[in-house]
């Protein structure tokens, strides 16, 4: 571009940037209920709506139907709805349960069956006047009816002449909240509990008031509220009535509140000197302590346990079956309509690691399908999707063929636990819908994953979904402002399982940020993509993720998955990688599936690449079906992935000016975030896989960074050399640390042609101190600060390695040949300043028209504040 080209470029850049109307700065607490104004085209189409509602009856739900019915109205089309008590002679909107609506218009029949929850949108004429109609076999079903006609008005989608009836797949659409009395929630990657802090429920249930209301809105019609690592204060008598508080709340919006037990109740300050489910003390105590749930909160939806796992105690202490322990609990229940969800995550986490024959993957299995038939009806066994722990890729368990005589869910993980901690965007709806689709084959018949939890290939009575959420008190509730797309996409497919992926984010986009075309196809694809890309630089082929599994669960830790009894084993050696979980050679998992299912994992020929190495243990030579051999494209998919990550900021910088600046900022944040940490985990595993195979990368790319100047060999004062453990974490296996009180400095010279360069400096982000970091350019003339920065994230390790990992960006820094570059790191508490490397490379846009300084250094991180914790939505008077 030549110069005069460059000042009309830039000149009509700014005139568009100052044309652009500012965009409402939005937190995102709102999520996907903003009914944000429609724009004159759009509320053009809905010019016609009526002006009146009609509402038959006056429950909790029906209130709350109306009072969304008339938010949503007045925020989209500024419209304010007058109540009628009667069908007025002019248009109206009418609300209302099947009977009582039929009492007003008797011509009207549903197109089938209304079910429980179901709703069915439908218009009717009265004397020539066309009504606009939401109406379902319970209150319930009413307003869900309601969330989904203003979804469709936010979506500019037609509402005028509907005929729609909607029906849910599955009874039971829960979520699990794995928050902690203290307020700590496990797993949680966005603040504190909204339900509870020290020891008590909170005081002010605003957020769980808002959180009822958006899970309401997508179907959901129960939530477990603690940890399945479950605290028996919650039982104690004097916590009842706080329990109750907060299924007051969910009541207004036909969330069933229920919560999570531990098995050692009875005995854990309890009075008893026993838990033993089979002594009648014992099942007295559940009976009598079951009876005084329900008077406190009659519509009590029902316990969930964890038991015999992870350090919990279970019925296998007195010798007991789960059955056994299952049926204490649901009897009482029984007679009210309770449920006990009996989580299938049994396993023993001190198995032997040297016997081959060892498998945690058949553990569930193994417990739970002897057992089948032997369960009360009103138990349901909570099934974790795949048979290890939420990977990143697993098969589906087979336990879920495993089971004809008892009822099943499948647990699926919101919370990223292991992809990312939504630090790293991983949109997991095209991870569910291959494990909901995946046809089990049980008794040789079709019988994908969705129809055995939704009980219909088994005729089961009741059955479902359960999501593990853990939003927080963080004002966007997930802390990455993507990740809520996974809280809607779970709450859409336990609706509806058959739902399309991509409907799903492009839902979502619309819903969140607006109809412009091209946001909704830059947010829909980068959300479509990133499962695979997060996968494919963490671990492929079904190696499942290759974190720190001992700590974490979040940075690369490649060897804490040996040599222990946890059972994460990848088994990968000098020779090859993989588990062999085959009939033929090893631990004989793929026997627990059906005969269909088991030979096409049997056979190293049909098992897809991507399960590959959870199947077989084979050569790195060996051949995928892609033509790579599985070292070259455990290589390549490194590169690809961390590749894939710097595109996503690419992607998201197009939609500056189309989003509001606050979510614009916080998700580049983020994105820029990720793209450095995938370069972490892809340096870390390629470099172990080349160490450890000896074979090289066929495109020379790994353990080559030309660009790369180490810390260790800058020139230091003050600065010392540190070992990094485990090596693979940091470049070289080094970094350097400041000790001292003072600041300590790192200096070197590039020798570089003269030109503008990005500098990228790697360093170590320690969450107990917030160092800082100034970057300089030193030459004859003094030096020039070009960039500064404070290591102020909150990272989950207070350790140098690859959890702590960081990349800082400087944009289109200016470099003579004789500069010299200088990094002074000024320690805070036990955060030393550390570092890893500096890299630079050229800036391949000569305008540097790009931001001259990294984003990342200075936005405020997505952390909102918790002082005022924002309420949602329209004044909901009447429900508060
Ligand atoms: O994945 C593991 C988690 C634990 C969790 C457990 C479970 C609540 O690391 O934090 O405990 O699963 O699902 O019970």
């Amino acid at each position: 571009m030549n110069r005069l080209a460059l000042t009309l470029y830039s000149a009509a850049f700014s005139i568009m940037l100052l044309l652009t109307p500012a965009l409402r700065a939005e937190t995102g607490a709102e999520a996907w209920l903003r009914y944000a104004r429609l724009d004159g085209n759009a509320s053009r189409t809905y010019q016609n709506f009526p002006a009146k509602a009609v509402v038959l009856g006056d429950s909790a739900l029906l209130r709350s139907a109306r009072e969304e019915l008339f938010c949503g109205i007045s925020g989209m089309l500024t419209k304010s709805l007058h109540i009628e008590p009667n069908l007025p002679p002019d248009a109206a909107v009418v609300l209302g349960a099947f009977p009582s609506v039929q009492k007003i218009i008797p011509g009207l029949h549903p197109p089938a069956d209304l079910g429980e929850d179901a709703f069915w949108l439908t218009n009717a004429r009265v004397h020539g006047v066309r009504h606009l109609i939401i109406t379902a076999q319970n209150d319930r079903g009413v307003l869900y009816g309601v969330f989904s006609l203003l979804s469709k008005i936010a979506q500019h989608q037609p509402v005028f002449g509907l005929n729609e009836l909607q029906q849910p797949y599955a009874r039971v659409r829960w979520i699990d909240q794995w928050d902690n009395l203290d307020g700590t929630i496990e797993r949680g990657y966005a603040g504190r509990s909204i339900f509870f802090e020290n020891g008590a429920v909170r005081a002010d249930l605003g957020r769980a008031a808002d959180y009822a209301r958006l899970l309401a809105s997508v179907g959901i019609n129960g939530c477990a509220i603690n940890n399945v690592n479950a605290d028996p204060r919650l039982l104690r008598d004097d916590f009842l009535p706080q329990l109750a508080r907060v299924a007051k709340i969910f009541r207004l919006w036909g969330v069933q509140l229920a919560i999570s037990v531990d098995l050692a109740s009875p005995k854990t300050g309890a009075g008893l000197d026993t838990f033993d489910p089979a002594d009648p003390r014992v099942a007295a105590w559940w009976r009598n302590k079951v009876e005084q749930i329900y008077a406190a909160i009659p519509d009590f939806g029902g316990l969930v346990i964890k038991a015999d796992s992870e350090d919990r105690l279970g019925p296998s202490f007195y010798g007991r079956t789960q059955a056994d322990a299952a049926n204490v609990l649901a009897r009482p229940l029984q007679s009210r309509g309770g449920i006990v969800f009996y989580r299938a995550f049994v396993y023993n986490h001190h198995l032997d690691w040297r016997d081959a024959k060892n498998d945690r993957a058949k553990a569930a299995y193994d417990y739970f399908h002897p057992l089948d038939g032997k369960f009360e009806n009103n138990v349901i066994i909570q099934i974790k999707h795949g048979p290890i722990d939420f990977q990143t890729r697993e098969p589906v368990s087979p336990l879920f063929s495993g089971l004809e005589h008892t009822n099943q869910a499948i647990e699926l993980q919101i919370t990223q636990e292991y992809t990312g901690q939504q630090r790293h965007l991983c949109f997991l709806i095209p991870m569910w819908k291959e494990v909901l689709d995946f046809d089990l084959r049980a008794n040789d018949k079709h019988s994908p994953v969705m129809d055995a939890v939704a009980g219909t290939t088994f005729h089961r009575p009741a059955g479902g979904f359960v999501g593990v959420a853990n939003l927080g008190l963080d004002d966007n509730w997930l802390a990455h402002p993507l990740a809520m797309a996974n809280l809607y996409g779970f709450a859409r497919l336990a609706w509806n399982p058959n739902l399309s992926v991509s409907n799903i984010a492009q839902e979502w986009t619309t819903l969140t940020f607006g109809s412009d075309p091209q946001v909704v196809k830059t947010i829909s694809s980068m959300l479509l993509s990133s499962w695979h890309t997060y996968e494919s630089y963490t671990g492929p082929l079904g190696a499942q993720t290759l974190t720190d599994i001992l700590g974490s669960h979040y940075g690369p830790g490649i060897e804490s998955s040996e040599e222990n009894g946890w059972g994460q084993w990848h088994r990968a050696d000098h020779n090859g990688i993989g588990m062999d979980r085959t009939v033929a050679s090893g631990t004989g998992f793929v026997g627990q599936y059906w005969p269909q299912a088991a030979q096409m994992y049997e056979s190293l020929a049909t098992t897809p690449d991507e399960l590959l190495l959870f199947f077989h243990h084979v050569p790195y030579t060996y051949l995928l079906h892609n033509g790579k051999t599985v070292l070259q494209h455990i290589y390549d998919s490194h590169y690809e992935g961390a590749q894939a990550t710097a595109d996503y900021v690419r992607q998201w910088q197009t939609l500056r000016s189309r989003i509001d600046d606050q979510r614009y900022a916080a998700v580049l944040t983020r994105l820029e975030y990720q793209a450095g940490h995938a370069i972490v985990w892809r340096d870390a595993i390629c470099n172990w896989f080349l160490r450890t195979s000896g074979i090289p990368d066929a495109l020379g790319r790994v353990g080559r960074h030309p660009s790369r100047f180490e810390a260790e060999d800058m020139q230091l004062t003050d600065y010392s050399p540190v070992e990094v453990i485990p090596w693979e974490n940091a470049s070289a296996g080094q970094a350097i640390e400041c000790r001292s009180s003072q600041p300590c400095t790192a200096t070197f010279k590039p020798n570089l042609a003269a030109g503008r360069y990005r500098i990228d400096t790697q360093y170590f982000d320690l969450n107990d101190g917030e160092a800082k970091f100034r970057l300089y350019v030193l030459n004859q003339s003094g030096s020039r600060l070009v960039d500064e920065w404070t290591a102020n994230d909150h990272l989950p390790s207070a350790k140098i390695g690859g959890d702590t990992s960081t990349r800082h960006c400087t944009f289109a820094v200016l470099l003579a040949p004789q500069d010299e570059v200088r990094i002074e790191g000024i320690p805070d508490r036990s955060d030393h300043a550390a570092l890893d490397y500096v890299e630079i490379s050229s800036v391949l846009d000569p305008t540097g028209m790009r931001r001259t300084r990294s984003h990342a250094a200075n936005a405020p991180r997505t952390r909102f504040s918790k002082k005022a914790n924002p309420r949602i939505g329209c004044s909901h008077s009447s429900n508060q």
